[in-house]
């Protein structure tokens, strides 16, 4: 086996989203394509040689065909070991949660996600640095610049890692170990949660429905749930990840995951429902009759989580992204803790909790997690609400109405316009910054505008700067609406409205959420002017 030079030429587009780079199979699938962005990545981190790299992915078509790429061209990097799961399988979390755990220098999970998947479908790369967290946006960009400049990338020819036999194998002077996907992270999550009384839990006669929608999860939840937890073999479906999730789109919402919506509605539904997406990181809660908005649920784990064992100490401090609701700040308020408010992804949170500031933090995109991994994770968040069940003895719904009655209730709800063209989202986004500095004072129905700016933030940590991060409309405590352009999507643009209204009156607390925003709806729609300038008549999705 030797190292070969390949000449090849730079593509104009490896710039990466909100969570890595993301493109159409056959984007990837172009010569070169995979080659050069992973270069692109030894070029501007000569520190991987010599060190330990972690892969994996979610199963989805072109897995292992980029899993054997990045494979032969670690090794002619330099690097000296790979730690690989078996199958070219890691979710998104058990992959920050090795890196972690092995001291690697990094990891790479191929995944788009929440993005359908197959041969028509997407792909992508996240690229995780020492301490299993995301490429920063000042790395990223360092990236891309090289990908844009690259000349030449380094590969050993003819690789074939045999991924699904375990143990070690050699590329050139590079080992290879296959390890199963799910033995660590299993390790960790019993290290955070009180197996014993949720196993109790289950004895008792409660039941959980997962959905894993034949992504990633599934066999992280079947040793969970069903033979560590004791929960019956039913209780977790979709439970094979399928190259292209079963042609379903694995992003845990009430729309995409509708079958698991119907059955926490119908009249046999069992205590808890949970789904998770493509990769992992993703997690949609529900109880009998009942579903916990993102927002909410965030809140309702600050609020539990000291009451499980890996959280007794309490919490450092939490974070939210800044269009999830703000009822994770009552909760902070209530209990004295540090609040953040960070741009959209994951990889803000990073310094945050590395620096030791926050335990907890989540967005509103069906996204939780803790301080025990670097990236939000979906099967955790239904381990804790498993287990904030047990210990309290409460049904979903019991939880939901303390809380609401405590802390008054966040009614929310995004509104997703997919595939606009480029331009008339740009428009949209261009009339409403020019239009927020007259707002302030404006009164609309019942509410005033207090503030309406573009989100900038200031790492608290590190001192950088992110700004252009949505735009957003406060009217006090009372709502809020904010628009975005996705950083995820694949094809054309992606805009998001999201609507927060907060009440605290005891006969204000049940509304149906649509009820309770459509007002605040009417209210967004002169405001941003979203049909007017698009044509589009009404969003694509409603989560
Ligand atoms: C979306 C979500 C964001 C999330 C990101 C990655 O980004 O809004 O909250 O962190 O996806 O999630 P955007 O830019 O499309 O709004 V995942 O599950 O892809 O890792
Ligand atoms: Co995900």
């Amino acid at each position: 086996m030797s190292v070969r030079e390949i000449a090849t030429k730079p593509y104009p587009d490896q710039k990466s989203g909100t969570a890595g780079l993301r493109k159409k199979v056959v984007v990837f699938q172009q010569p070169h394509y995979l080659e050069n962005f992973l270069q692109s990545i030894f070029d501007v981190e000569p520190s991987l040689k010599g060190k330990t790299l972690v892969m994996g992915g979610d199963g989805r078509y072109h897995n292992r065909t980029a899993i054997q790429t990045a494979i032969a061209m670690a090794a002619a990097n330099g690097v000296s070991k790979v730690i690989v799961g078996q199958g070219g399988i890691l979710s998104t979390p058990a992959s920050s949660h090795l890196i972690r755990q092995t001291g690697a220098a990094g990891g790479f999970v191929f995944t788009a996600s929440h993005n359908p998947a197959g041969e028509d479908g997407d792909f992508g790369i996240k690229f995780n640095i020492f301490g299993g967290g995301q490429a920063g946006e000042a790395l990223t960009d360092r990236i891309y610049a090289a990908s844009k400049a690259i000349t030449k990338y380094r590969i050993i020819e003819n690789v074939d890692v045999d991924l699904d036999r375990r143990g070690t194998q050699t590329v050139d002077t590079m080992t290879v170990e296959v390890v199963d996907c799910v033995d660590e992270y299993a390790r960790l999550m019993q290290s955070l949660f009180d197996f014993d009384r949720i196993r109790d839990w289950f004895k008792k006669g409660h039941r959980l429905s997962f959905d894993a929608m034949h992504a990633v999860t599934g066999p992280y939840a079947q040793r969970l749930f069903v033979e560590q937890l004791g929960a019956p073999a039913s209780s977790v479906i979709n439970a094979t990840p399928l190259e292209d999730f079963g042609g379903g789109h694995p992003d845990p919402n009430l729309i995409y995951a509708k079958p698991l919506v119907d059955l926490m509605y119908a009249e046999a539904a069992p205590d808890l429902g949970g789904a998770s997406d493509g990769d992992g990181d993703r997690n949609m809660i529900l109880g009998r009759g009942i579903f916990i908005s993102p927002g909410d649920s965030l809140a309702m784990l600050a609020a539990h989580l000291d009451k499980l064992p890996g959280y007794r100490q309490g919490l450092a401090g939490v974070a939210r992204s800044m269009p999830t609701c703000r009822a994770l700040d009552k909760v902070a308020q209530g209990r004295g803790l540090d609040c953040y408010e960070t741009p959209t992804g994951w990889k803000f949170f990073a310094n945050l909790l590395d620096s030791g500031r926050i335990t907890l933090c989540g967005e509103e995109s069906f996204g939780t997690s803790s301080n025990h991994v670097r990236e939000k994770d979906g099967v955790w968040a239904v381990l804790a609400w498993l287990n904030v069940l047990a210990v309290t003895g409460l049904s979903v719904q019991q939880i939901a109405e303390a809380h609401w009655k405590q802390y008054g209730r966040h009614y929310y709800a995004r509104h997703d316009y997919d595939e606009l063209p480029v331009d008339n989202a740009n428009a949209v986004m261009t009339a409403l910054t020019t239009a927020l500095p007259a707002l302030v004072g404006r009164q609309f129905g019942d509410w005033t505008v207090s503030q309406a700016d573009s989100f900038g933030y200031l790492d608290p940590v590190d001192g950088s700067e992110a700004r252009n991060q949505g735009l957003r409309v406060v009217f006090g405590d009372a709502a809020r609406i904010i628009v975005r352009l996705s950083g995820t999507g694949t094809q054309g643009a992606t805009l998001r409205l999201y609507l927060e209204r907060y009440e605290t009156a005891p006969d204000r607390l049940g509304w149906a959420t649509g009820d309770a925003l459509a007002a605040l709806a009417d209210i967004a729609d002169s405001l941003v002017r979203i049909s007017e300038l698009t044509g589009r008549k009404a969003p694509s999705v409603v989560t």
